[in-house]
């Protein structure tokens, strides 16, 4: 007699006193849904399965009866469908509800998955392992999970339910275990949570290594980098604008030493630009709200509303965020992380002077079109701001330097009102992502590890997830770009843990190839003839546009199976997580982002310290180096590396730095597109879990087999079900006696050192008996139903 808490399912009749209704050969064909199972674990009368409503939904139903291939299926409010029995895909026995490892599920198909994650979301359960994976569903709320006394129970292992909490102390756990780095990789689509969790993680390795002080500081780095670096956007109130690997570093006894922070491809259009109902970076407006008086007077402050920059959006607040006392927040963390007064006061100068030039306005001098900025209070306070004459500064906004011809003449181009405000625009972008640099630099000074590195660390990655809208454009293309090799990370580390745990319980085992994204990196990245190698090739021809860069992406990639042209600027391209299209409209210019050297000059004139600082990195950025040139009175464009270039390298190394790590992998699931608690959107959820990978790893382990049950639990589970007496009553004895009796097929179970391995389904044929086997006994004992059984 099984234990009480192992209850019979939850059973619906007497399967076979019925003599009228033969037992159902339910045909299930889902070889259109590769997630779908095949292999059907019940004889009984009364299936519970999957049916799939009109709306898209999935809803659980009783299939009743079944002629040829049609299936009568009762819904729970009492509607009956007639449906294809193709089109019905097996649901899990009860018993199997909300388990808290989708491993777990007999059937591994996206309804049975979508619905244990719902039945976890309705009770706040918002963690679920998907094997190795760690699948967090945002809560759009408060959930009590967490604070001391849930990391407490962590580090205690008192709790052990899936939980930011325990993959990161299982990460920090193997750092000292191993002596190897670990990361914990968070991905996930704009909204799905991905900052927050990376904050909990911290929060967690915070309280384990603590003690020397230098944890505060390193929680303090979160709101100056989303203060400088995240902005409202429609999908996500505090959406990230940039990528972010902080690296933890700890000493021999667990203790933080120390931390490392870097940043990748902040979105710089922002700043001069941005669509109406979102905002720009949160520190402007900040700024705006909570500046001191004399700090206003003395970068001659308006409010956020009087800002052309931050007008053109007309959105200025935040619900539930008071922007002034969040500057109160980020002016203290400035502090703890040993940004001096006077640092602190150049920063603030810097974005008052981005703000400043959005003011700069331009009137026309000759009948050409040709303009110069106004004098007026913008063009004044920015000189005043960064520290240079007013007349360097209109000079820089409205003529150009350029070389021409064999002797290098230099010719001053005066500048069209389009130009001009090209420029102005750019040089605000500059000033901007150069400040961003600066800060991220003066951080990792502070949270410097010194030189008695130990080399152990762990990483959290939070970059921003795939991406894909009705219209897609460069920025998208490289986030995507970073999600394939990402994703091609993740598939590579999944397979070899998975195959790794059947090698070391010792079962028979063929390693599984698996379907890579290689042939997407290749479009990428493949030289001469990639589309990141013919961007930049066109990027540097003075007549490329966005229209002759699409055209020879269609003459030399269209052999590529993930290539598709597209009419005019657009193409295709056939992503792991979908097909996404993107408009080349402005590829170009963004791939150039080139700042002319007149401003470069600019900078490194002004009085001001940062301006000079922000123009050396200019310079040093530069492939070739053009110190020189900017003594010389012949300017020409910063000869610099292309963003996409930049990027690729960026991420190679970051590629490398992880590959050197332990993984582990949070996939973060917005539930609904309103950021509203409570509401669980199956279609948007679906579709998440097919573009992070989620179910691709459920189909590793459908490959594999995916269900495990120690010895122990096995025999006290089905041993009552033994016929004949076994000689041995040792665990593992009875498993192999069980697996004998029911016929379970040689190929469909492994045996290993500790555990048994089923493949998919298995465990629901024995399930089933030991149900039908139960309500036998209860119907004999009858008297004693509903006592321990
Ligand atoms: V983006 O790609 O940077 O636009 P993220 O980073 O994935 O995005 P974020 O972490 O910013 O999303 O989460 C969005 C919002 O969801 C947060 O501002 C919270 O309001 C909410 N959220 C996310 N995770 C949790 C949580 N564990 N508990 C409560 C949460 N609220
Ligand atoms: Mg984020």
């Amino acid at each position: 007699v099984p234990a009480k808490d192992e209850a019979p399912l939850a059973d619906d009749g007497d399967d076979h006193k019925d003599p009228r209704t033969p037992v159902p050969l339910v045909k299930r064909s889902y070889a259109d849904s590769k997630w779908s199972d095949t292999t059907p674990y019940a004889s009984k009368k009364k299936i519970q399965s999957w049916v799939q409503l009109p709306d898209g939904n999935w809803e659980l139903g009783t299939v009743i009866q079944t002629t040829g291939n049609n299936s009568v299926i009762t819904l729970p409010e009492g509607k009956v469908l007639q449906v294809s029995s193709e089109t019905l895909i097996p649901a899990n026995p009860d018993i199997l509800d909300g388990v808290d490892d989708l491993m777990q599920l007999s059937y591994l198909n996206e309804p049975s998955v979508l619905y244990n994650l719902q039945y976890r979301y309705d009770r706040d359960l918002i963690y679920t392992k998907a094997g190795p994976v760690l699948v967090a569903v945002n809560p759009f709320k408060k959930v009590l999970l967490y604070g001391n006394d849930y990391i407490e129970a962590y580090k205690r292992k008192s709790l052990d339910n899936p939980h930011v909490y325990a993959i990161t102390d299982t990460s920090m756990r193997e750092m000292i275990r191993d002596e190897v780095n670990q990361s914990i990789i968070i991905s996930g689509e704009s909204g799905a949570g991905k900052t927050e969790t990376a904050k909990i993680a911290m929060q967690y390795l915070a309280a384990l290594g603590g003690g020397s002080g230098i944890e505060y500081e390193i929680l303090k780095t979160n709101p100056i980098l989303e203060a400088f670096g995240n902005a409202k956007t429609l999908r996500n109130d505090n959406s990230s604008r940039f990528g972010k690997l902080i690296e933890i570093h700890f000493s021999e006894t667990g203790k933080i030493s120390g931390a490392k922070i870097q940043t990748f491809l902040l979105e710089k259009s922002r700043v001069v630009q941005c669509s109406e109902g979102e905002r720009s970076y949160h520190i402007f407006y900040q700024l705006c709200a909570g500046a001191s008086p004399s700090l206003r007077e003395k970068l001659n402050l308006k409010n956020a509303d009087e800002f052309k920059y931050l007008r053109q959006s007309n959105c200025f607040t935040i619900s539930g965020v008071d922007d002034a006392e969040q500057f109160r927040i980020v002016l203290d963390a400035l502090d703890i992380v040993h940004v001096s007064k006077e640092d602190q006061d150049s920063v603030f100068a810097m974005l008052a002077a981005v703000l400043w030039l959005g003011d700069v306005s331009f009137t026309s001098i000759d009948s050409e079109n040709h303009v110069e900025p106004v004098i007026d209070e913008g063009l004044t306070t920015v000189a005043t701001l960064i520290g240079c004459k007013v007349e360097e500064l209109k000079l820089a906004l409205s003529t150009r330097k350029m070389r021409v011809g064999r002797r290098n003449d230099t010719i001053v181009q005066k500048l069209t009102l389009a130009q001009a405000m090209d420029t102005r625009d750019a040089l605000a972008k500059s000033i901007y992502s150069c400040l961003f640099d600066w800060l991220v630099e003066q951080i990792n000074k502070s949270l410097a590890v010194g030189k008695r590195r130990t080399g152990r660390s762990i990483s959290i990655l939070d970059i921003y997830g795939f991406e894909s809208f009705e219209r897609n454009s460069f920025e998208q293309f490289c986030i995507n770009y970073a999600n394939e090799r990402l994703q091609q990370h993740f598939n590579r580390h999944l397979f070899k843990l998975e195959q790794e745990e059947y090698i070391q319980d010792g079962i028979d085992w063929a390693k599984v190839e698996f379907e890579d994204n290689q042939d997407c990196l290749n479009l990428f990245e493949k030289k001469p003839l990639g589309l990141q190698s013919l961007l930049d090739e066109e990027s540097t021809f003075p007549n490329g546009t966005d229209l002759s860069f699409a055209n020879k992406l269609k003459q030399h990639l269209s052999a590529n199976p993930c290539f598709q042209g597209e009419r005019e600027k657009a193409f295709r391209v056939r992503h792991y997580a979908g097909e996404v299209t993107y408009d080349t409209t402005g590829f170009l210019e963004k791939n150039r982002d080139l700042l002319h050297l007149d401003s470069i000059e600019l900078l490194s004139s002004c009085t001001c310290p940062l301006p000079q600082v922000f123009a050396s990195s200019m310079l040093n950025q530069s492939e070739k180096p053009v110190v020189g040139a900017l003594h010389k009175s012949g300017g020409a464009d910063s000869q610099k590396l292309s963003v996409t270039t930049k990027f690729k390298s960026q991420l190679f190394q970051l590629m490398q730095r992880l590959e050197s790590t332990t993984p582990h992998f949070i996939r973060c699931i917005k539930p609904n597109n309103f950021q509203s608690p409570g509401s669980y959107d199956q279609g948007l959820i679906l579709q998440q879990l097919r573009c992070c990978g989620v179910l691709e790893v459920v189909r590793i382990s459908r490959s594999g087999f995916p269900t495990r049950m120690s010895h122990q639990k096995f025999a006290r589970r089905y041993g009552f079900l033994l016929l004949d007496h076994v000689a041995s009553q040792d665990p593992l004895s009875v498993s192999v006696a069980i697996l004998h009796q029911f016929n379970i097929l040689p190929e469909m179970y492994q045996v290993g050192y500790t555990k048994l391995f089923f493949r998919t389904g298995q465990i629901g044929v024995l399930e089933d008996t030991r149900n039908r086997t139960l309500h036998g006994i209860l119907r004999v004992q009858s008297c004693f139903r509903g006592h321990k059984a």
